[in-house]
């Protein structure tokens, strides 16, 4: 072989991907092309309704502010307060990936409550997963939702919401023990809805995203939505705990060898000069999408200087990377052309595997440069993101 193959250790793993390209079933390197270019935009662009209820003042918008990566006092937050603000379903898109739409659903908390009705009213079909949210024990009206929502198979989580109050006032007794207070917390709550078969409950602070059980929940929800809107929800969470960033810089991972294949790099039959040939747009793409998706953007850390109380200007002033001031197509050639490659990579063993590769040797070496450049790139936004989470106080 003509070239080095020095590989990150790491990249083994994410070599799956390979079958995805066996699978193809395309005659040409252009073709493959295409249609890996298709497949990452319908992931992109997959669709994602979450359903946020319970009675009123449960902490419903709240909640979604918190996921949606905002505070409380954001402009386009939904609005919170101790009267009942929320009368009608009101979508809000998440603020990178509109795709993903939030939906707060009317409070629940009427003595004439009747579910079935409510589902029809709030057009239940348009959700993927509802969300029950109680800031104390879950109430009969909770109840029958849940029995209902069941009915039309949907999938339905409780939360226990506004968990740092309970810590809060629980700290002043003599012999406190968090972990204990949580177990309490937990069993009630499942003592409530033992009508249900024994349900999980998770425990919550829309102002504590990284404590608690919101990881726990995320993972439960990752783990029963389908495949193909496994991406949105992680892309779309907020960077709240180094457990999220690794998840999310995981799944990007996998999109890097549906960029460098989509890129067009396969259809060259030769580099004239680093990574020409290649369309820079999928490339954007891809990094601007790494680039929101670990809250490295202006907005994202304005809000987490607003939460962790900390200046914008100190959360920066550890990002590292050429990324730090954001994805331009400038900063992104800058990026290819300055970045030492001196690797050809293992790439070889996934293209001898795939039968319309043997005919365009040089263009592995191009492939094989893409993907080391955008793993690289994802590589150090992800440092970024990580020691911005340590200024934090997050980590
Ligand atoms: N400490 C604490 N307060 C919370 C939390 N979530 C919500 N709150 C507060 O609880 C109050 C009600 O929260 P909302 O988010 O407005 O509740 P809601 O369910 O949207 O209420 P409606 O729209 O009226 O149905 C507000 O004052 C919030 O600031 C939380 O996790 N921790
Ligand atoms: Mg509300």
């Amino acid at each position: 072989m003509a070239y080095e193959t020095k590989l990150d250790p790491e990249d083994h793993i994410y070599l799956e991907p390979d079958e995805l390209i066996k699978n193809l079933k395309v005659s040409t390197a252009e073709e493959a092309s295409a249609k890996l270019r298709d497949h990452i935009d319908n992931l992109e662009n997959v669709s994602l309704n979450v359903a946020i209820t319970g009675m009123t003042g449960a902490g419903k918008s709240t909640f979604i502010s918190a996921l949606r990566g905002l505070n409380d006092d954001e402009e386009e937050s939904s609005p919170t307060g101790v009267t009942e603000t929320t009368m009608v379903p009101t979508m809000f898109p998440h603020p990178s990936m509109p795709n993903v739409k939030i939906w707060d659903l009317p409070g629940i908390g009427s003595p004439k409550f009747k579910a079935k009705q409510y589902l029809r009213d709030v057009k239940f079909d348009t959700y993927d997963f509802f969300i029950i949210l109680s800031a104390d024990r879950f109430k009969e009206n909770d109840l029958m939702l849940a029995e209902e929502i069941k009915k039309k198979n949907k999938p339905f989580y409780f939360v226990r919401s506004k968990i740092d109050n309970d810590i809060r006032s629980e700290k002043k007794k003599k012999k406190f023990n968090e972990q204990q207070v949580l177990s309490k917390i937990k069993d009630d709550c499942r003592r409530n809805l033992k009508k249900l078969g024994d349900p999980k409950v998770f425990l919550v602070s829309s102002h504590e995203l990284e404590k608690y059980d919101f990881q726990a929940l995320m993972d439960h929800l990752e783990g029963d939505l389908p495949e193909h809107k496994r991406y949105a929800l992680v892309q779309s969470l907020p960077v709240c705990s180094l457990q999220v960033l690794e998840k999310k810089k995981q799944y990007l991972r996998r999109m890097i060898w549906l960029t460098a294949f989509g890129s067009g790099a396969i259809a060259m039959t030769t580099i004239p000069g680093l990574a020409a040939g290649c369309d820079i747009g999928i490339v954007m793409a891809f990094f601007t999408r790494s680039f929101q998706a670990f809250g490295l953007d202006e907005k994202s850390l304005q809000s987490l200087s607003e939460r962790v109380n900390k200046p914008v200007d100190e959360l920066k002033s550890v990002m590292k990377s050429c990324f730090a001031n954001g994805i331009t197509v400038e900063v992104v050639r800058t990026f290819f052309s300055t970045s030492k490659v001196d690797i050809a990579m293992k790439v070889e063993y996934v293209l001898s595997s795939i039968p319309l590769m043997g005919a365009l040797p040089a263009g592995g070496i191009s492939l094989g440069t893409i993907f080391h450049l955008l793993s690289k790139g994802l590589n150090q936004m992800a440092d970024d993101a990580k020691a911005v989470l340590k200024v934090a106080g997050l980590e």
